[in-house]
């Protein structure tokens, strides 16, 4: 089994409901989920002329490696009603692998640890509530202190 971080976002529909769902989705599918972060509304970051978003982060424990977890994540996007979009573009459900165990992976289809974590406080904000002490395998930071520095 491993151990990862899924990051969550929503901008467009009933935000939160589509948090919820993704969620209910992912154990339906098989996945532990371990620990959920609050949700927190965040302004947009990268393209500001949007909606804002909720955001939060999940602790998961998985038997699938990060190449099937990623593609059940898309497929969960498309089932909670994701269209395509610009890049950073508003959408209804965004499911990103944030950590995974500690691994360090980086092809054209997936990079993990999901990059810009360190930029992102609606990412390190959720995450910090849920895995304080998780060290970022790259960075070799804690991510409190990567929520301290950037704040
Ligand atoms: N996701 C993006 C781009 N910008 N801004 C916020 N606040 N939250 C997001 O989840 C987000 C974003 C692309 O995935
Ligand atoms: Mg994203
Ligand atoms: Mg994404």
């Amino acid at each position: 089994m491993s151990t990862a971080y899924i990051g969550i976002g929503s901008n467009l529909g009933s935000r939160e409901e589509n948090c919820e769902r993704a969620i209910k989705l992912l154990i339906e599918n098989g996945i532990t989920v371990v620990k959920r972060s609050s949700m927190i509304e965040t302004e947009p970051w990268g393209v500001q002329k949007q909606p804002k978003f909720i955001n939060m982060a999940v602790e998961i424990e998985t038997a699938l490696k990060p190449d099937a977890l990623l593609h059940l994540l898309k497929n969960i996007e498309i089932e909670v009603g994701r269209l395509p979009t610009s890049h950073w573009g508003p959408r209804r459900i965004d499911l990103d692998i944030l950590l995974y165990d500690d691994l360090i992976i980086k092809t054209p289809e997936l990079e993990i640890p999901h990059p810009h974590i360190s930029e992102r406080d609606f990412v390190l904000k959720p995450l910090a509530e849920i895995a304080p002490e998780k060290v970022h395998p790259v960075l070799k930071k804690r991510v409190r202190e990567l929520l301290s520095e950037l704040s």
